[in-house]
């Protein structure tokens, strides 16, 4: 049982997430874990200061420390009644010792804000949250047969797990039959754009040709794609392994970061996935990430994501979804694709401009809680009638989240400012 108890701590500690962790009250203690130096007498200078304040412990144990050779870690429990005392007593251990402490059992706050990453540094932490989609595929998934394809995208999810931001991302070297699948997914998408695409992919799309190697026969290089982003409106890509959750994948858009997958789509289904892949990133994102005013856009629900309770971030995925991934734009008298997921499946491009689906002006009320299929063309589509009023529209739609504090990006220091409005 003590195991058992022990494991589920370690792993919190590992993750780095909150220290604070509820599950322990029902035993009515308080756990503790500090580490120390190793040193005669270090351990019995921290245990005079829980004599001096008649603290009663109940367990101890020790490890070595995994982070740096020369300390211990020290695991104890407290009696419960203790708690008033506790905060006098790691306050004391903090900046008399020195110790660092992680206290894991006081209870967390009912209304506490889920945490949010303040650096861009921070992204580091997503890499290895992926969903079921990632170096494990789902069972009917195309490649999920093949296993020179899962090796494939083993060694991909591999890059994204080492890579740490401000590296330069790793260039690939893409296979003749990666290549050939690229070719079929460019060659056919580029004779919808001119009819199907607004008019922001179509302006950007020529530069991306001219600067970035999107060509036919060439798969172009994440790194050289982010570099022209960051030129163009300061997005830039990050790689990924696979699905981050919501939470993750928008808190990306708050910092101008796309979290963007490396691999390609299986060569068997060129024109429809339901996964994102380097396809689907390059040719149905990119374009749009270099546009002023649709990274603003991207980046206002990214804001608006940080911080907020789970039902709006659902919401808020749900508004992404029927924007940045599936959304339609009004030209004139004319409606085009924006959205990345249309913009990067031939399949559904033609599909979505025909009269089979049904279209609805965007409504965030209605928007936010449409319900819609993952792995087949969508049902319905929601039009906009311009980057800037669907901007408006979620900023409208943030205002509505209830947080104590406001956000906003500091681009200098690369930081999330709060401001606190309690
Ligand atoms: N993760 N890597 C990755 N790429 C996406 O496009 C993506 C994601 N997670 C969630 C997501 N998209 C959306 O469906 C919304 O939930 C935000
Ligand atoms: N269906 C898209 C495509 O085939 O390119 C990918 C969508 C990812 C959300
Ligand atoms: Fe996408």
């Amino acid at each position: 049982d003590l195991v058992q108890h022990l494991k589920v701590k370690v792993c919190f500690i590992f993750q780095e997430t909150i220290y604070i962790e509820e599950n322990t009250h029902k035993n009515d203690m308080i756990s503790l874990i500090f580490s120390l130096k190793e040193k005669v007498g270090a351990l019995a200078k921290v245990l005079r200061i829980f004599e001096e304040k008649s603290i009663n412990l109940i367990h101890i144990e020790s490890r070595p420390s995994r982070v740096n050779k020369d300390e211990y870690e020290f695991f104890i429990n407290l009696d419960r009644r203790n708690t008033p005392l506790l905060t006098d007593i790691i306050k004391t251990l903090r900046n008399e010792i020195g110790v660092t402490v992680h206290e894991l059992s006081r209870k967390k706050k009912k209304d506490a804000v889920p945490w949010f990453p303040r650096t861009i540094q921070e992204l580091d932490r997503f890499a290895n949250q992926i969903l079921s989609y990632g170096a494990e595929l789902d069972a009917d998934h195309p490649g999920f047969k093949d296993p020179v394809y899962r090796a494939r995208r083993k060694e991909f999810a591999d890059i994204a797990y080492n890579y740490r931001h401000g590296q330069p991302i790793p260039k690939v070297t893409y296979t003749e039959e990666e290549k050939k699948t690229w070719g079929t997914v460019f060659r056919e998408l580029k004779t919808l754009y001119p009819t199907h695409a607004c008019y922001e992919h179509n302006h950007v799309f020529p530069l991306l040709e001219k600067y970035c190697g999107y060509q036919e026969d060439n798969i172009p290089q994440l790194e050289d794609v982010s570099k022209f982003l960051q030129s163009c409106t300061g997005f830039r890509l990050r790689p990924v392994a696979g699905l981050l959750s919501s939470r993750d994948f928008l808190a990306g858009l708050a910092f101008r970061v796309f979290h963007s997958t490396q691999y390609i789509r299986h060569g068997s289904k060129p024109m429809y996935t339901p996964e994102p892949d380097v396809c689907h990133e390059l040719l149905g994102h990119v374009p749009l990430f270099a546009d002023i005013s649709f990274a603003q856009f991207s980046q206002e629900i990214g804001l608006a994501s940080l911080g907020a309770p789970d039902e709006y971030i659902e919401k808020l995925a749900t508004v992404y979804w029927f924007t940045v991934e599936f959304g339609l734009c009004k030209e004139g008298d004319a409606i085009k694709a924006y959205g990345a997921g249309l913009l990067s499946s031939f399949g559904e491009l033609q599909y979505c401009l025909s009269d089979k689906p049904e279209i609805q002006s965007l409504n965030l009320e209605k928007t936010s809680v449409q319900k819609y299929p993952v792995t087949e063309f969508q049902p319905v589509y929601y039009v906009a009638e311009s980057f800037k009023n669907a901007k408006e529209k979620v900023r409208r739609f943030a205002s509505t989240i209830p947080r104590p504090f406001s956000v906003r990006y500091n681009p200098y220091t690369q930081r999330i400012e709060v401001l606190d409005n309690a």
